[in-house]
C-alpha cells in the first residue's frame, strides 16, 4: 500500500470512530487504539505535508493561534428566541400560531444552554464555524471548532449545506476545569454556559482542544424536509449529533407534559439546559406565520423559573474586607442551582442570620439572586436535627484575635487592628484592581506573596518595590519575566486618573462613582485634602455621612503622609477631566439583567458611565436599554412588559465601540 492509500485509510478509520464514539456513543475503537491510529497518522502527515487535507482528523487537536477572530457574515440571519416563562404565555403563542395556521403541531427539543454555532460545509467539507454576534455578523471560530469532536470534519454525501446549533460544554467537563483552575488559583467559571463560551473564544485552539468542548445540531439551512421532525432525522441521518430527546407534540398538553419531564430529568441531563425550545413542526407554515426583526414567531423558548436547592449548612466562615468589616460565609454542601455549581453564600450580618433563623447543621434552601449571586432563602427548622448548636457571632478578628467592635445602631462588627494582615492584604488587592488604580497583575495571590515576603506593608510600598529588584526575581514562582512586567505596570500606572486614586484609597462610602465626582469637583489632591465638610456636603449626590468619612480620612496623619509618598513616587494629583464622546449611550439610562460574557458589571458600569450614560438596578418607565445577559431575571420580564428595548450582549458590545 503506498503512502496515501494508507493516509485515506487511517483518516477512514480515525473519522468512523469519532462519529461512533462522539456522536453515537457507541465506541468501536479502544482509546489506546484510537491513539495509536491518530499517532501514525501525525507522524505521515509531518513527514508528507503536502499530503494533509483540510479535514484530517489531525485537526481536531489544535494548532495555530490566531491574533484575532475574523467577522464572518452570516448567508442568513441567525434568529434568537423570544421567551415564556409560564404557561400562560405559552398559551398566547399557541393562539398566536392558530390565528395564522389552525393545523400546526409543535417540535420539542431542549433548549441546550451555550452558545450558537453556524457550521458551513462545502462538497462536504467543512470550511467554516462562526459564533452568531449579532445574528448578522458573527466570529470566525472554524479552527476551535474544527477541535470539537462530535463536529464530523467531512460528510459522506459530499453535500453542501450549512446547519446550526449549540456549542455547550458537558457538566463533567466544567467540573474538571473549574477543579484544575481552583488549584492555579484562576478564577472559575460561574456556569457551564460561560465556560464554553470563554473556551470558544481561546484563540490558541490547542487549549479549545483542551476544553472537551460538544455541540448538538438543530437547524439546517435549505431544508427540504417538511417538518422540523424529519429535519432532525435528516441532520442525525448526515452524521450530525443531534439531541435526541425532541418529541413531536400535537396540543399544548402533550407540550406542558413534555416541560414537566424534562424539568424532572433536567439535573440527570450530562449537559446544562435552561428551558425548552418550542416549534411549529410544519415547515410550510412558517412563511405564513412570519417573523419579526430578530425572533421567529413559530418558534419560542420557555425558560424554566429560578430554582431553589435544598442542601445542608456545613459551617459559617468568616471574611475580614479592608474597612474591617466581618463578613459572616455561609458554606454548604456543594449544590447546582440554574446550572452553576454553589458551595459558598454571604450571610450579611449577625441580624441577617437570626432573622433568618440560620444554625450551622440547618437544611437551607439556595437560589440565584437575579439569576447570579448566590443567597441563603431560608432555613428548613422542620428539618433540623435537636443538638443543633445556636448561633453566636465571633467576638474576635478571625485574623488577628482583636475584640470585634460593633458600633451602636449598625448591623456590622469591625477589625479595628490597623495592623490586622486581612485588612491589610484586602486594602492593597482593593487599590490595585481593575476598577480602581487598575495595576496589570498585581492580582490576589501576588499581593498575598509579596505581603508575606515582607515588601508589601501600604499601598505607598507598591511604588517602592522596584527599589528591591534583584530579590523580587528570586522569589518562588517569579522570575526577571514577571517582575519586569509588574514594574512596568507599576510605572504606568502612576499616569491614571485622579479618580482612580481616591476609589483605590479604599475611603469609606467613597465608591467609584463618588470618587469620580469628587475630582470633578476639587480637580486635585490637594484641594480635596483641604476640602471641609461645608464644601463637600454642599455636592450633589455627596451627602453627610460621605462627606464626613472623606474629612476624617484626610484628617489623619498615616493617610497624610501615605498621600505624600505617592506624591513624591510621582503620581498623578490632578483631574484629568474625560471628554464625553457622544454615542448611542449619551445621556441613556441603562439596566443590565443576567451576566455578559465578555465583562463583568462594573466595567460595563464603566463603560456605560464613560459615555455619559448611567446603568441602574432597577427597571422603571424612565429605563431607555434593558440590557440582556445570559440567564436573565425578573426585570427582563418588566422590560418587556414596559416595552423598553432589549438589547442583547452582541449589540451591547458592537455598540461600544461605535
Ligand atoms: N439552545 C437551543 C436551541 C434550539 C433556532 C432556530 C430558529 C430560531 C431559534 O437548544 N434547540 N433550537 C433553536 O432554534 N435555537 C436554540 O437556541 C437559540 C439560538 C439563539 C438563541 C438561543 O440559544
Amino acid at each position: 500500500m503506498n503512502i496515501l492509500e494508507r493516509l485515506n485509510e487511517l483518516k477512514e478509520i480515525l473519522n468512523q470512530a469519532s462519529y461512533q464514539y462522539y456522536v453515537l456513543d457507541q465506541p468501536t475503537l479502544e482509546d489506546y487504539e484510537y491513539d495509536r491510529y491518530m499517532e501514525e497518522l501525525i507522524k505521515l502527515e509531518n513527514e508528507h505535508p503536502e499530503l494533509k487535507t483540510i479535514d484530517s482528523p489531525t485537526n481536531k487537536i489544535g494548532g495555530e493561534v490566531l491574533s484575532k477572530f475574523e467577522k464572518v457574515v452570516h448567508t442568513t440571519k441567525m434568529m434568537s428566541l423570544s421567551d415564556a416563562f409560564n404557561f400562560d404565555e405559552l398559551m398566547d403563542f399557541d393562539a398566536r400560531v392558530r390565528k395564522e395556521a389552525p393545523m400546526a403541531t409543535y417540535c420539542c427539543e431542549l433548549k441546550i444552554d451555550g452558545l450558537s454555532v453556524s457550521l458551513r460545509y462545502e462538497d462536504g467539507i467543512l470550511i467554516q464555524g462562526a459564533t452568531r454576534g449579532n445574528g448578522e455578523i458573527g466570529e470566525n471560530i472554524t479552527n476551535n471548532v474544527k477541535t470539537i469532536k462530535s463536529i464530523p470534519l467531512s460528510l459522506k454525501n459530499k453535500n453542501s449545506i450549512e446547519v446550526r446549533g449549540e456549542i455547550f460544554m458537558p457538566k463533567k467537563s466544567f467540573h474538571a476545569l473549574n477543579e484544575e483552575r481552583a488549584l492555579n488559583e484562576e478564577d472559575l467559571f460561574a456556569n457551564c454556559r460561560n465556560a464554553a463560551a470563554g473556551s470558544i473564544r481561546q484563540l490558541d485552539s490547542k487549549i479549545a482542544a483542551k476544553r472537551n468542548l460538544d455541540a448538538f445540531l438543530y437547524y439546517l439551512l435549505d431544508d427540504k424536509s417538511n417538518t422540523q421532525v424529519d429535519a432532525l432525522k435528516f441532520m442525525q441521518e448526515l452524521g450530525f449529533k443531534v439531541n435526541p430527546l425532541y418529541r413531536h407534540c400535537e396540543t399544548m398538553e402533550e407540550v406542558f407534559a413534555y416541560i414537566r419531564e424534562m424539568a424532572e430529568a433536567r439535573q440527570t441531563l450530562p449537559y446544562d439546559i435552561d428551558g425548552i425550545v418550542i416549534k411549529v413542526n410544519e415547515k410550510s407554515l412558517y412563511s405564513i406565520i412570519g417573523e419579526t426583526v430578530k425572533y421567529p414567531k413559530w418558534a419560542i423558548a420557555y425558560k424554566f423559573p429560578p430554582e431553589e436547592v435544598k442542601t445542608e449548612l456545613l459551617d459559617i466562615t468568616y471574611q475580614v474586607g479592608r474597612s474591617g468589616v466581618i463578613t459572616p460565609v455561609a458554606n454548604f454542601k456543594p449544590v447546582f442551582v440554574q446550572g452553576s455549581l454553589i458551595s459558598k453564600a454571604t450571610l450579611h450580618n449577625e441580624d441577617y442570620i437570626r432573622m433568618k433563623d440560620i444554625h450551622i447543621g440547618d437544611m437551607v434552601l439556595i437560589r440565584k439572586a437575579g439569576d447570579v449571586i448566590p443567597e441563603v432563602v431560608r432555613s428548613i427548622p422542620e428539618e433540623r436535627n435537636k443538638d443543633i448548636v445556636p448561633f453566636c457571632m465571633i467576638k474576635e478578628c478571625p485574623c488577628c484575635h482583636t475584640p470585634l467592635v460593633r458600633k451602636s445602631g449598625e448591623a456590622d462588627y469591625f477589625c479595628v487592628n490597623p495592623g490586622c494582615s486581612e485588612k491589610i492584604m484586602n486594602r492593597l488587592i482593593h487599590f490595585a484592581s481593575k476598577p480602581a488604580y487598575n495595576i496589570d497583575s498585581l492580582g490576589d495571590k501576588l499581593v498575598k506573596q509579596l505581603y508575606e515576603a515582607g515588601y508589601l506593608k501600604s499601598i505607598a510600598d507598591i511604588f517602592s518595590l522596584t527599589n528591591y529588584y534583584n530579590e523580587l526575581i528570586e522569589l518562588p514562582g517569579l522570575g526577571k519575566k514577571s517582575i519586569d512586567h509588574l514594574l512596568e505596570a507599576i510605572e504606568n500606572s502612576k499616569k491614571n486618573n485622579l479618580n482612580q486614586l481616591i476609589f483605590g484609597l479604599g475611603i469609606k462610602h467613597c465608591g467609584a462613582k463618588i470618587s469620580t465626582i469628587l475630582c470633578k469637583n476639587f480637580k486635585t489632591m490637594d484641594a480635596l485634602m483641604q476640602a471641609r465638610l461645608e464644601d463637600l456636603a454642599n455636592i450633589d449626590d455627596i451627602g453627610e455621612a460621605i462627606a464626613y468619612e472623606f474629612v476624617e480620612y484626610m484628617s489623619q496623619d498615616e493617610n497624610i503622609q501615605l498621600i505624600g509618598k505617592l506624591k513624591e513616587y510621582g503620581l498623578l494629583m490632578t483631574y484629568q477631566s474625560v471628554e464625553i464622546h457622544e454615542n448611542f449611550f449619551t445621556n441613556k439610562k441603562c439596566v443590565l439583567t443576567g451576566t455578559l460574557d465578555a465583562m463583568g458589571r462594573t466595567e460595563a458600569k464603566q463603560r456605560i458611565e464613560s459615555f455619559g450614560g448611567s446603568l441602574s438596578d432597577s427597571v422603571s418607565k424612565k429605563t431607555d436599554i434593558l440590557i440582556l445577559g445570559a440567564n436573565p431575571g425578573s426585570k427582563y420580564d418588566k422590560a418587556k412588559k414596559l416595552g423598553i428595548y432589549i438589547m442583547e450582549e452582541e449589540e451591547f458590545l458592537a455598540k461600544l465601540k461605535e
